[in-house]
This record gives C-alpha cells, sequence and structure tokens, in this order.
C-alpha cells in the first residue's frame, strides 16, 4: 500500500556533464512511476538542467537542501521558491552530513519542512542515531525526536506525503550497513513516534526508507521489511547501471 521510493543523493559528486549524461541513460529505463518513485537529488547547480533533461520522464529531480526563508540576504543560499519555480520536486532536509557540518538543527528542518510544503516541494526527513548513541541505547529517543521536531506543526495530509529516510550514521559511506531486522526496528519505531503525535492512520502511509550503504546487493532484502519503504542511496547511485538495479529492486 505504500508505494516504494528509491532516491539517489548525489551528495558534491560529478561535474554538469556527467550528471546529463547520467540521467540520459537511465531515463528511458526507469521503472513506471505507478510502481516505483525514483529521484535523484543533485547538486544545486544541475538541477534546472536535469528538470529539463527528465520532463515527461519517470525520474524525479530533487535538492540535497535549501533556506526556509523564501527570499532576502543570505548569501550563498537557495530558497524553495527557487527550488520550486525551475520545477524541483523533492528536497532533502537535515541530512547528518548537513547537521555535522553546517549546523542544521531540528528547528531549522522544521522550518524548511514548512517552506518546502507552502511550495510544493516533498520534503525527504532525515534523522540517524551516531554509533555513541546507538551503543548508549538512545538510537528511539534520537530518531524519535528528530523526526517528531521536524514535522511538528504540520498538517496530517502534509505529513502524509512527507518522506523519511532513517539514516544510522555510523552506516554512512563506510561499507557498514545496519542489518535489515536493525534497520526495520528502528523504522517501527519512527513510526511509533508518528503515530503517537499524528494518529495511526498517518503513520500506516507515512512512507519511511533506510539510507546507509545501500547497494543493489543489500536493497532486495531491506525493502523485504514491514517499516521499510525505500532507501536513500549516495555512492551506489552514481553509477546508471548500479541506480536502475537499485529503482528495479523497489517496483
Ligand atoms: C547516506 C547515504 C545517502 P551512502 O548518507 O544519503 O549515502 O549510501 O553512500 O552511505
Amino acid at each position: 500500500m505504500r508505494k516504494p521510493i528509491i532516491a539517489g543523493n548525489w551528495k558534491m559528486f560529478k561535474k554538469l556533464s556527467e550528471a546529463v549524461q547520467f540521467v540520459d541513460e537511465v531515463k528511458g529505463q526507469v521503472p513506471a512511476a505507478s510502481k516505483v518513485d525514483a529521484v535523484i537529488c543533485a547538486p544545486f547547480l544541475f538541477l534546472p538542467t536535469l528538470v529539463e533533461a527528465t520532463k515527461g520522464t519517470d525520474l524525479k529531480i530533487g535538492a540535497q537542501n535549501m533556506h526556509f526563508e523564501l527570499e532576502g540576504a543570505f548569501t550563498g543560499e537557495v530558497s524553495p521558491s527557487q527550488l520550486a519555480d525551475v520545477d524541483v520536486q523533492y528536497v532533502v532536509l537535515g541530512h547528518s552530513e548537513r547537521r555535522e557540518y553546517f549546523n542544521e538543527t531540528d528547528e531549522a528542518v522544521n522550518k524548511k519542512a514548512h517552506a518546502a510544503f507552502e511550495n510544493g516541494l516533498t520534503p525527504i526527513i532525515c534523522c540517524g542515531e551516531t554509533l555513541e548513541e546507538r551503543e548508549a541505547g538512545q538510537t528511539v529517543s534520537k530518531v524519535s525526536t528528530q523526526v517528531t521536531e521536524a514535522l511538528k506543526g504540520l498538517s496530517k495530509e502534509q505529513v502524509i506525503q512527507s518522506v523519511i529516510a532513517y539514516e544510522p550514521i555510523w552506516a554512512i559511506g563506510t561499507g557498514k550497513t545496519a542489518t535489515a531486522e536493525e534497520a526495520n526496528e528502528t523504522c517501527g519505531e519512527i513510526r511509533s513516534a508518528i503515530s503517537e503525535a499524528f494518529g495511526a492512520d498517518v503513520a500506516d502511509q507515512v512512507r519511511i526508507q533506510y539510507g546507509g550503504s545501500v547497494k543493489p546487493g543489500n536493497i532486495a532484502e531491506l525493502l523485504s521489511m514491514e517499516h521499510i519503504d525505500g532507501a536513500l542511496v549516495g555512492g551506489a547511485s552514481l553509477e546508471p547501471a548500479s541506480y536502475l538495479q537499485l529503482l528495479e529492486a523497489g517496483a
């Protein structure tokens, strides 16, 4: 009942020409949007070109961040209305790399989530615990707080449309994946936190992705779990063949 969503997070990789080559290669082979939502979240600089290159296809384009203000004196930032203006559809919010290196807080993620909906963008809201927090038994409280703070004040309908990405920090780019059971357990806890805050009817419909060293070899098992509805994929989304395999697993 929850359609899988597979999103590539290219982070700060590729040149524009390589990005265009990638989408030209994959766009005709993307499984139907009725089966899986296929997204690529690319650097800002590539977005208008990639949106143009994928028009009329089932490949959708997202940003990896944005400011929450619509405009203003914020040197170096990009606004939600600017993303919407070039027909970007998704935006990743609160990725652990942004939380760690750019001081993105739960409060900022919440403002950005509101701004995303006000501008017709679908937020992919990230959460995840460090290894230290996991070992101290704080995983559930950490991710539940991140998610409920991020969603605070949104309508039920907006929460249903949001995508949550659970990415244990210790599994990001390290080659270490949480086991499917570990990932599913935490995604289930996130669903419970959403249920408590917004109701079971809402929680049942929200899509929760797993992220952290997802690759063609482990995605099927992850997606077979009850609470995992997709994946946010870094490294393995950079090559067309690998990205297409990930989409096929979701379709
Ligand atoms: C986690 C993930 C994508 P990777 O950051 O968001 O990256 O798949 O390379 O671990």
